[in-house]
């Protein structure tokens, strides 16, 4: 990508937005409110510093990669850390509020895209889609089977937004039973679309045909399907991810997967993306039984334009001290910015 360069503008109103996201938001981003200008940029964290020590933004908008040091140095006190998205694991909250940071996300605008996607996924899944497409492409007609949903156990694992959003589709479009599991999180979220809803991951998996994750990924979560729990979902099941690849420990979802210990698994998230085996001979592509997106989970045209209108939103709050607007991650900011700072 040629990143463009910055018109002569405020530096106060100037937002860098990483490669890959100013191009899914790109129809916002070239149409910014009067005034405020966005750009490309890298987002390798050195790479991106470099750029805001360069350009001197207000503001960023990132995606899923990690920062963890050099970017919050080099952004000024009141600036903000746009998540594109929602998941927050790749910033550093603590080290955003001890720089005097923002940090924020864009929740409520992207969970239907998401949710689509999961059962997409699920369908592609058991109805071979994938296989069957590469095979006709290769010439041949191969009639597969598959299976139906309809009166099948679908377990949810997180109750919020997305999980509600995927258990209520499944249920009212596909018949599907949906059993939702609170853990590791807990929470108190409006149970909407589920049969029954569970605390327990071993009594939310045990009658499962399909086990679909909707944790976000933070030190507690970090592994949460590993060997011990996969054992206690049934050999018929398969897993779907389009949470964070984290939250699986692949060598083990591998292990089970070659062992015919789980049916399959449909995941549009990694441990390492873009996608690298975890380690020697655990490699998910050589299996089968596994069908694999590239995290385009919240990719659509209409959410992609939500998420990056929202981003703006939250910048434009942040200049403007509506903080009690924003998506704020990090509300500890405001104790540690002077008054003169926050209201820039
Ligand atoms: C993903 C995301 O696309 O918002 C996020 O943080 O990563 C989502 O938009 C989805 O969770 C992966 O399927």
């Amino acid at each position: 990508m040629v990143y463009c360069v910055p018109m002569p503008c405020d530096s106060d109103r100037l937002i860098l937005v990483t490669e890959s996201q100013y191009i899914k938001g790109e129809t916002v981003f070239t149409r910014t409110p009067k005034g405020w200008v966005c750009c490309g940029a890298p987002a390798e964290e050195t790479m991106l510093a470099k750029a805001c020590r360069r350009e001197k933004p207000f503001a960023v908008i990132v995606g899923v990669e990690p920062y963890r040091g050099p970017l919050y140095e080099s952004l000024p006190r009141g600036g903000v850390i746009a998540r594109f998205g929602v998941g927050h694991d790749g910033i550093d909250k603590a080290l955003a509020t001890r720089f005097g940071l923002f940090c924020t996300n864009t929740p409520g605008v992207l969970e239907d895209s998401v949710a689509e996607h999961t059962l997409g996924l699920l369908l592609t899944a058991v109805r071979g889609i994938a296989r069957a497409d590469e095979a006709l492409r290769r010439g041949e007609w191969i009639s597969s089977g598959g299976l139906e949903l309809r009166g099948k156990t679908l377990a949810v694992i997180g109750c919020g937004r997305i999980g509600s959003r995927v258990a209520r589709m499944a249920s009212a479009g596909f018949g599907m039973r949906a059993i939702g599991c609170r853990a590791p999180l807990g929470g108190s979220d409006p149970i909407v679309g589920f049969e029954k809803v569970t605390d327990r991951w071993a009594e939310a998996v045990s009658d499962a045909d399909f086990i679909s994750l909707h944790i976000p990924l933070r030190p507690e979560t970090a592994h949460y399907v590993n060997s011990l729990r996969l054992a206690q979902v049934p050999h018929r099941a398969w897993l779907i991810n389009t949470s964070r690849g984290g939250v699986v420990d692949e060598r083990a979802l591998y292990e089970a997967l070659k062992n015919d210990r789980l049916a399959g698994a449909a995941l549009d998230v990694f441990e390492r993306e873009p996608y690298r085996p975890s380690g020697p001979f655990c490699d998910l592509r050589e299996l089968p039984n596994v069908v694999m997106t590239p995290h385009i989970g919240s990719s659509t045209v209409e959410a992609c334009r939500r998420v990056a209108e929202r981003c703006l939103f939250n910048i434009r709050a942040a200049a403007e001290c509506r903080w009690s607007e924003m998506d704020l991650l990090n509300p500890d900011v405001l104790n540690a910015l002077s008054l003169r700072e926050a209201h820039r």
